[in-house]
């Protein structure tokens, strides 16, 4: 073999053109002038579709995987994720996020690991469990956030008589792109509690936390927000603001940057009155359907949602909601990634824009 800087064959500018591009694809080559539209498109063309998953259809599925999967046969985690179709058979929601319905009954374990995606659970249904993170016990109710950070030890144990069903979010579609998936199992399948609630206590009321504590950890300090404390937050922000539509975006309390940093937790709450201004942003959001009922439209595709629905909205479309009653909707998104990479971009888009389709969940 001759060094790689000998030149072994020279084409002339007789060479015809099919034959020249074999060429260049035999030596692992490609013309930019064939692609340069799709790899430089005017605004970004998303492979993710939008897309609906309604209660109704994946409750009954959990259920059954609960009664016919055991933990064991369904690994550590008895997971559905919702897979975009647009994304050729990948388990991912959008192409940067991990949506899925998690379900956990009476009495079981999911295994303590640790992972380098990130993980939030938005309960949805249940009572009687907590998810330790670091040996800090957390209890989860419904509407509660418990996020399990880069590298926190986590396991879920439902100690009550109900099965819990909660929304997973990982950025492990970006951290997998990354190439920089670790994973790691816990010698024991419960790891030893320290306290419980812990974080919760250091942090006893907004704004204040214990004196004394160690400089800012990697992660948030806080691992559980509550409901009661969320909604509360929402309540005061619409008597403030007033108008169609509230937002929060859960935030780390020493620095005020993203409670997670690789994905955005954000909850939305929806007031009936008519159709939010028509914005696109760079990023996707997946949103979790807690309370109400109500539609957004996608890219002129009406999407009709209640509570449990969980649905996707892709980078740069343009996306309105109108809630048909008070409506509590939690998302994550990409948005801090793009931020932190000046990326991020958003825009109203001035007019309504027209419906086309509605979106058919019987498909
Ligand atoms: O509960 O630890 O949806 O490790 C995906 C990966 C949940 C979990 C998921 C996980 C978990
Ligand atoms: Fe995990």
């Amino acid at each position: 073999m001759g060094s790689m800087l000998e030149v072994s064959e020279v084409h002339t500018v007789e060479v015809g053109y099919d034959e020249f591009c074999g060429a260049l694809a035999a030596r692992d080559l490609k013309p930019l002038w064939r692609m340069a539209r799709q790899l430089m498109p005017e605004t970004p063309l998303p492979t993710t579709r939008p897309w609906l998953w309604k209660w109704d259809q994946v409750l009954p599925l959990a259920k059954r995987a609960g009664e016919i999967v055991t933990i064991e046969r369904g690994g550590d985690r008895r997971v559905l994720a919702f897979a975009n179709p647009g994304l050729n058979g990948l388990p991912y929601t959008s192409t940067t996020l991990w949506g899925a319905i998690q379900y956990l009954g009476p009495g079981e374990n999911a295994p303590a690991h640790r992972h380098t995606p990130s993980a939030v659970r938005f309960v949805m249904t249940g009572h009687g469990v907590s998810t330790t993170v670091d040996g800090d016990e957390c209890e989860m109710e419904p509407g509660d956030l418990i996020l399990t950070p880069n590298w926190n030890w986590h396991d879920h144990n439902n100690r009550g008589d109900e099965p819990m069903v909660w929304f997973d979010g990982l950025d492990l579609p970006l951290v997998s792109s990354l190439e920089a998936v670790f994973f790691e199992n816990h010698p024991r399948d419960r790891q030893a509690v320290e306290g419980r609630n812990l974080s919760q206590q250091r942090f006893a009321a907004v704004g204040l936390r214990e004196a004394g504590a160690e400089s800012p950890p990697a992660h948030s300090p806080l691992l559980r927000y509550r409901w009661t404390e969320t909604d509360r937050a929402l309540a005061s922000l619409h008597r403030l603001r007033g108008g169609l539509a509230v937002s929060l975006e859960f935030v780390n309390p020493l620095t005020g940057g993203p409670a997670v940093a690789t994905f955005g937790n954000e909850m939305h709450r929806l007031f009936p009155g008519g159709r939010t201004p028509t914005r696109r942003k760079t990023g996707s959001s997946v949103y979790v359907v807690f309370r109400g009922a109500g539609r957004t439209v996608v890219d002129g595709m009406e999407m009709r949602w209640g509570a449990g629905d969980v649905f996707v909205t892709p980078s740069w479309s343009a996306v309105d909601h109108e809630a048909f009653q008070v409506s509590d909707l939690f998302a994550i998104t990409d948005a801090p990634v793009l931020r932190a990479l000046h990326l991020y971009r958003e825009e109203e888009t001035g007019e309504p824009q027209p419906i086309t389709g509605t979106f058919d969940p019987g498909r």
